[in-house]
C-alpha cells in the first residue's frame, strides 16, 4: 500500500512539474499599442526589434543637466542652442533579464534634462532618426508652430527647430505628442525642462526624478514602476546626501495607464511648489499626490544622519521598483559643503 501510495505521489511529482514549467513558458497572446497581435511569454520583451541597447545609468541621470551651447545676442539676450536626437529601434534591459523597446531622446529614457533661465531664447534642433514620425512638444509658453503637435518630423533624418523664449519659471516635462500619443510617451520619448528664474535659486544639491512606469508586456497596465526608468535603483544604490544641506528635486511624473502617482518621504517633511512656478512653497508635506505629467520642486534638509526611503505611497508601485534610499551622511561638523552641484 505505502509502496503503491509513493508511486502515485512520484508520478504526480513527474505529471505536475512539466505542467508547472509548461505554465510558465505559456504563450499568451498580446495586442501590442501599434495594433500588432503578437504571442509570447511576457519574460522577453517585444523581440522584433533588435537593433541595438541602451546603456542608462540613473545615478548619472540624476545629477546632470544639459544648459546648451551658450552665446549672445546684440541686445545681450543669452542663447541656449541644444540637439535632440530621436530613435526607436533600441532595446533595454529594463529589469534583469527584461528586454524592452525604448523610444530615446539622445539614446536615454528619460532623455537629457535641457535646462535655461527665464527669457534665454532657446534653439532646439531636432533630428528624427526614428522609423516613425516624432516630434518633441515642450510645456511652458511658446507660439503654436513651435508647439510639437501639428508639425510631425518625418522619420529616417527628418529635421526641426524648435525656438522660443524660456519659460515660465518652473519644472515642466516635454515629450513627443504624435499620435497614437500613449504609444511614443510609454516607450520613453520625454524629458524634463527647467527654467530657472534670474535671480536663481538657493544652492542646494539638486536632482531630477522623473517617475515612470513600463508596460513591458503590452496590455496597458504597468508591469514595473520607477524614478527614473530602472526600477528599484536607487534602493540598491542609495543617493548619498549630507545633513544640513538643501535638496532639492524636481520631480515629474510621466507614469501613464494609472491616474494618479505619489512621493513620500521618510523621516522628514519638504517644501512643496507645485509646476515650481511660485517661489513660494505652497506645502509642507511628506506626501503628494501627482496626475499625469503633474510636477513641482520638492526642498529639504536632514538633521539625522542615516538611511531614510522615499517612495510611492501606493504599495503597488513601490513594490514593483518604484522605492528608493537616501544614505545621509554626517554633515554636522562642517557648516561649508564641498560638494559640487549639478553638471
Ligand atoms: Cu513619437
Amino acid at each position: 500500500m505505502i509502496l503503491l501510495l509513493s508511486v502515485i505521489i512520484g508520478l504526480s511529482v513527474i505529471v505536475a512539474f512539466p505542467n508547472f514549467s509548461e505554465a510558465q513558458s505559456e504563450l499568451k497572446t498580446f495586442v501590442t499599442h501599434s495594433g500588432e497581435v503578437i504571442r509570447t511569454t511576457g519574460e522577453i520583451i517585444d523581440p522584433l526589434y533588435t537593433v541595438s541597447t541602451v546603456e542608462f545609468d540613473p545615478m548619472e541621470y540624476l545629477r546632470e543637466f544639459n544648459y546648451g551651447k551658450v552665446s549672445k545676442l546684440a541686445d545681450g539676450t543669452t542663447v541656449r542652442e541644444y540637439t535632440i536626437i530621436a530613435e526607436d529601434d533600441k532595446v533595454m534591459e529594463v529589469s534583469p533579464g527584461v528586454f524592452y523597446n525604448v523610444w530615446t531622446y539622445n539614446g536615454t529614457v528619460p532623455g537629457p534634462t535641457i535646462r535655461a533661465t527665464e527669457g534665454d531664447l532657446l534653439k532646439i534642433n531636432f533630428i528624427n532618426n526614428g522609423s516613425k514620425e516624432h516630434t518633441i512638444h515642450f510645456h511652458g509658453i511658446h507660439p503654436a508652430e513651435m508647439d510639437g503637435v501639428f508639425e510631425a518630423v518625418g522619420p529616417g533624418g527628418g529635421k526641426f527647430v524648435y525656438e522660443f523664449e524660456a519659460g515660465p519659471v518652473g519644472v515642466h516635462p516635454y515629450h513627443c505628442h504624435v499620435m497614437p500619443l500613449e504609444e511614443h510617451i510609454i516607450h520613453g520619448l520625454y524629458g524634463v525642462f527647467i527654467v530657472d528664474p534670474k535671480e536663481g535659486r538657493e544652492p542646494a544639491d539638486e536632482m531630477v526624478m522623473v517617475l515612470n512606469g513600463l508596460d513591458t508586456d503590452f496590455d496597458t497596465e504597468n508591469n514595473f514602476y520607477a524614478a527614473n526608468t530602472i526600477p528599484f535603483y536607487y534602493q540598491h544604490h542609495p543617493i548619498q546626501i549630507n545633513t544640513n544641506e538643501l535638496i532639492r528635486i524636481y520631480v515629474v511624473n510621466m507614469v501613464e495607464f494609472d491616474p494618479i502617482n505619489n512621493f513620500h518621504l521618510h523621516g522628514n517633511l519638504y517644501n512643496y511648489y507645485p509646476t515650481g512656478t511660485d517661489l513660494v512653497p505652497s506645502f509642507y508635506t511628506d506626501m503628494i499626490t501627482l496626475s499625469q505629467t503633474e510636477r513641482g520642486i520638492m526642498e529639504f534638509v536632514y538633521d539625522y544622519p542615516g538611511k531614510y526611503l522615499f517612495h510611492a505611497h501606493k504599495v503597488e508601485f513601490s513594490e514593483k521598483g518604484w522605492v528608493g534610499i537616501f544614505l545621509v551622511n554626517d554633515n554636522s561638523e562642517s557648516n561649508e559643503s564641498d560638494m559640487e552641484y549639478g553638471s
